[in-house]
């Protein structure tokens, strides 16, 4: 059965895309970023400023809301939405990749993964099938496909276990699809990490298959970014060009843009939430450590320039001074600051894709970020 189509391309310049993604929840503008609301939540912003930076589109974890509150007391509610009263498009990774890195006495099977809850130690069988109801409960516009991500570096003969393994869930997570409501979506995860013909491999396998749109997954996971960007290279130009791409748990805004220069679309990463919880802004100049005692007295602003309100007004002696003193608002606004930093790359990135004009964008902001912030 044919696969429906949800996603348009609106223009092309080089391997850089620009387009549109129809949810049932409204349209994601791509080369999209989705700031990452783990548990049904969105760490130090309100879903209103979510909103208002520019994000079409929230990522949610199957594997923390399956644990906490629960995927049936969710549907119960209303669907993940109308619970969390951010009422856009949602995407939710499908937990096997949270459970790797958070989940204790984990065990993978070919049936499923097996590991006890990291909140209270309780037995959770987690298979393609449950992966894909929880989704589906939750009411996500876009379900991922269980995989299993290796951590690099890895022995090749790992790699292409989890890879065919993943390969297999896949296709079990597509017919338990089945019954998804019209419109939702369901991405298959290329695996195979940092060698090209398990790549290849895991790419011709999910094509035929067939999804409505396609990831790369088991990258950014301890290899150099050269490694990441050659395998976004072996992988994205096989993936059919009609169909979005993601490109998993990615990550800084110069990662970003190289990504995109390879023909990548959506994006997710605690980055800029969590590095501005550690008092890391993102901007223009490139990472500014307002830890650092040598803003204690700066009136300036991060960035006189930004649209964005507390990134133009609020002086980096204030900024240094809330992080120094652990002040929950230090973390809030470094936290906006960060996520409106990557939305406004993203649409910058969408204006120069759309102009024809992307390499020249992508040369001045690699210059911008290089010169530091003074
Ligand atoms: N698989 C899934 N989620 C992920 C990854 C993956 O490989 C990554 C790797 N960067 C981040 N999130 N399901």
């Amino acid at each position: 059965m044919s696969v429906p189509n949800h996603f348009d391309l609106l223009a092309t310049d080089g391997a850089a895309r620009t387009g549109r993604l129809t949810t049932p929840h409204g349209v994601v503008r791509t080369p999209a970023f989705m700031p990452v609301g783990t548990a049904g939540a969105m760490k130090g912003l309100h879903w209103r400023e979510v909103r208002d930076a520019g994000a079409d589109i929230v990522l949610g974890n199957t594997y923390h809301l399956m644990l906490r509150p629960g995927a049936e007391r969710i549907a119960a509610l209303g669907g993940l939405q109308r619970f969390t009263t951010w009422n856009g498009p949602m995407l939710t990774d499908s937990g096997g990749f949270q459970v790797m890195s958070l989940a204790q006495l984990r065990k993978v099977s070919e049936k499923a993964v097996n590991f006890r809850s990291h909140i209270d130690g309780a037995a959770i069988e987690l298979s393609p099938e449950r992966a894909i109801e929880v989704q589906l409960l939750l009411g996500s516009d876009i379900a991922m496909q269980l995989d299993e991500c290796v951590r690099l570096p890895a022995e090749r003969a790992d790699i292409e276990r989890a890879m065919q393994l993943s390969l297999r869930w896949a296709e079990r997570c597509k017919r338990a699809f089945e019954t998804a409501p019209d419109g939702h979506m369901l991405f298959g995860i290329v695996q195979g990490g940092d060698v090209p013909e398990l790549r290849h491999a895991s790419a011709r396998g999910l094509i035929e298959l067939g999804f409505h749109g396609y990831a790369i997954g088991g990258l950014a996971v301890g290899e150099p970014q050269e490694v990441m960007l050659a395998m976004i290279e072996e992988a994205a130009p096989i993936l059919p060009a009609d169909r979005p791409r993601y490109l998993m748990g990615v990550g800084t805004p110069e990662d970003m843009l190289e990504a995109v220069a390879r023909g990548i679309d959506m994006f997710d990463c605690v980055m800029p939430t969590r590095n501005g919880r550690h008092g890391v802004a993102f901007t223009r100049f490139g990472p500014v450590n307002l830890r650092n005692a040598r803003h204690a007295d700066d009136p300036r602003p991060l960035d006189e320039a930004s649209d964005w309100p507390s990134t133009r007004n609020c002086s980096r002696a204030y900024l240094h001074h809330l992080i120094k003193s652990g002040e929950t608002l230090g973390a809030m606004l470094l936290s906006e600051i960060n996520i409106a930093y990557y939305q406004r790359l993203m649409r910058d990135i969408r204006e120069a894709i759309t102009r024809g004009s992307f390499e020249t964008f992508r040369m001045q902001t690699r210059a911008d970020w290089e010169q530091g912030d003074i």
